[in-house]
């Protein structure tokens, strides 16, 4: 695959798509051609499983359900998206994997962690995200920002949001503890700060893991 492959993890309200929009606009100055997209999602029949599950219909089927139907999803967006546009040297950024799923419906405790993990296996079927940037902040603080972005749009309260604090602590330390396995794949940034800062912080590690694609000059280790 010749274009780079950039996931954005992290809870409720971290600042991914508002990251991802910043780090797009960086590299497309730069004249790097670059795809967002998200999951779930990223592909119309991926983006009819968000719809569903994220209305919570398929809350009532359990963890493990839920777990199949975003690796559904998962595989229509790698098949119609991501993977067509990492051959044509496109680099993609991508809100939210297979962490996600390793996170959100491990945290409910109901999935055997080596299952989901079989799931993943064959879903993603050798693809790999080149870098990982897991947004960190303290969940209150995540759903406070998604909680004023929601009551200004007029939404309503989606799936996961709803859940309560222990859940979403939970998937902090899930994400913190992904980071901690795979260090080589993963960065954990502070998202406890301003827009401003966390861009800055994002660019010095591409800048250092990426660094063809940010336009630096290459250096022995580099994997870019
Ligand atoms: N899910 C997903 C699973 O359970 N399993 C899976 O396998 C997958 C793939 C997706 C849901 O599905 C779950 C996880 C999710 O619950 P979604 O609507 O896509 O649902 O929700 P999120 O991915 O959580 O996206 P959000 O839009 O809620 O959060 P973001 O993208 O992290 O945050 P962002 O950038 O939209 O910012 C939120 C608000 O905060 C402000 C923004 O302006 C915005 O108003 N903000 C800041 N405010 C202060 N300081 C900063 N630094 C700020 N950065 C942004």
């Amino acid at each position: 695959m010749a274009g780079k492959f950039i996931t954005f993890e992290g809870g409720e309200g971290a600042g991914k798509s508002t990251q991802i929009a910043r780090l797009k606009s960086r590299l497309e100055r730069m004249g790097k051609t670059i795809l967002a997209t998200r999951e779930p999602g990223g592909s119309p029949y991926a983006e009819d499983i968000r719809a569903f599950i994220l209305a919570g219909n398929a809350k009532p089927l359990g963890a493990f359900a839920e777990a199949l139907l975003f690796t559904a999803a998962r595989i229509d967006h790698i098949d119609h998206t991501i993977a067509p546009a990492l051959r044509a040297e496109t680099h993609v950024l991508c809100d939210r994997f297979a962490d996600s799923t390793r996170a959100y419906q491990g945290a409910s405790g109901e999935v055997e962690p080596a299952l989901i993990r079989s799931l993943e296996r064959a879903a993603l079927n050798g693809l790999r995200p080149d870098l990982t940037l897991i947004l960190d902040l303290p969940p209150e603080t995540g759903l406070a920002r998604a909680g004023a972005r929601r009551e200004t749009r007029s939404e309503e309260i989606d799936r996961f949001e709803a859940e309560d604090l222990t859940f979403h602590r939970k998937l902090r330390e899930t994400f913190l503890a992904i980071a901690r396995t795979e260090p080589d794949r993963c960065a954990v940034i502070d998202a406890d700060r301003s827009a401003d800062d966390v861009e800055g912080a994002i660019w010095e590690i591409v800048s250092s893991q990426l660094p063809r694609l940010a336009g630096q000059r290459e250096r022995n280790a580099d994997v870019a």
